[in-house]
């Protein structure tokens, strides 16, 4: 196997783009890939604070990693959720990570937030692990950023996962999600920041093999929340998928962001309040994540 750009040996086929590629050159076609994300979205501006939510996997270290080579100004954020030992060492993943390049990292803990870590949420709302856990995330990114006036959140989510969130819109045609569906998200509020996805271009493997190849110290095990969540089943679909065709996930994602996106966007826009608790936005009068504490502190 030779490099298509080089001609040297080449350590990773790359099969939906028919080619192969030696160390550097991947690492360069990888952030390429990150530029052009950047550049079609218009995701960052050079010289923006970004705050990157990192979980401590291959995913959202590769992208620090990456932003931090192309010369961004980051912060990161870990986001403790809690979870028994997954938690503890992938903390310990981020912390050595930030340390070691010398940036700084922000540690918020939801069970100080909500009054209980994601085991806890699980229990006393019985519902799945990952409700409780994503309404967390994403309201705990969006105040973090706001608390720090940086305007914009990075998450490391990938080709794969990207595809996966699209299969299981679609399978059961929630159009809302699939309006919202998008590698970049605008602020609609004043008090809502972009949120970007800038991997959204590269496959799991490809992450996988960037870390590797920059020697990213990350967490393998997956969250054991992750077991049984219908996003792997949807994973799994589409890997037999791009195996009888090379390119299938790609397509399908791409295909959608390009040709039928737009015709799930709403016309009307959604009235945005400041939930009366926190003054985060909200559709309602108090937000979803001030619910949710309160059911958990009660219950306790
Ligand atoms: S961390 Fe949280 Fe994920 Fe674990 S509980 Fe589910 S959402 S699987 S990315
Ligand atoms: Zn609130």
């Amino acid at each position: 196997m030779k490099c298509r750009k080089c001609g040297g040996t080449a350590v990773l086929e790359l099969r939906r783009h028919n080619a192969a590629f030696c160390a550097p050159d991947f690492l360069d076609f990888f952030r390429n890939q990150v530029r052009e994300a950047v550049r079609k979205y218009r995701m960052l501006d050079k010289d923006e604070h970004v705050l990157v939510a990192v979980s401590g996997g291959k995913d959202s270290l590769a992208l620090w990693d990456v932003l931090l080579d192309e010369g961004y100004r980051t912060t990161g954020l870990y986001l403790d959720l809690g979870i028994f030992d997954y938690s503890v060492e992938s903390r310990r993943k981020c912390e050595a990570f930030a340390a070691g390049r010398g940036v700084p990292l922000i540690v918020a803990s939801v069970a100080e937030e909500v009054g209980g870590p994601v085991p806890v949420i699980k229990e006393v709302t019985r519902r799945p692990p990952c409700s409780g856990c994503g309404l967390s995330k994403r309201y705990l990114m969006n105040r973090v950023a706001l608390d720090r006036g940086i305007g914009v959140v990075a998450t490391g989510h990938n080709l794969d996962d990207e595809a996966a969130t699209l299969f299981g819109s679609i399978a059961h045609w929630q159009t809302d999600a699939l309006a919202r569906q998008s590698p970049a998200l605008p602020s609609t509020h004043a008090k809502l920041v972009r949120r970007v996805k800038p991997l959204y271009r590269l496959s799991e493997l490809e992450t996988s093999a960037y870390a590797f190849l920059r020697r990213i110290d990350y967490i393998v095990e997956e969250c054991p929340f992750a077991k049984g969540a219908t996003s792997i089943a949807h994973k799994e679909i589409l890997n037999r998928m791009e195996d009888a065709s090379p390119g299938a996930k790609h397509n399908f994602l791409f295909g959608f962001l390009e040709k039928a996106r737009a015709a799930f966007e709403r016309t009307e826009a959604v009235e945005l309040r400041e939930c009366a608790r926190c003054g985060q936005v909200t559709t309602g009068t108090i937000c979803a994540f001030c619910k949710l504490a309160d059911q958990v502190k009660r219950t306790l």
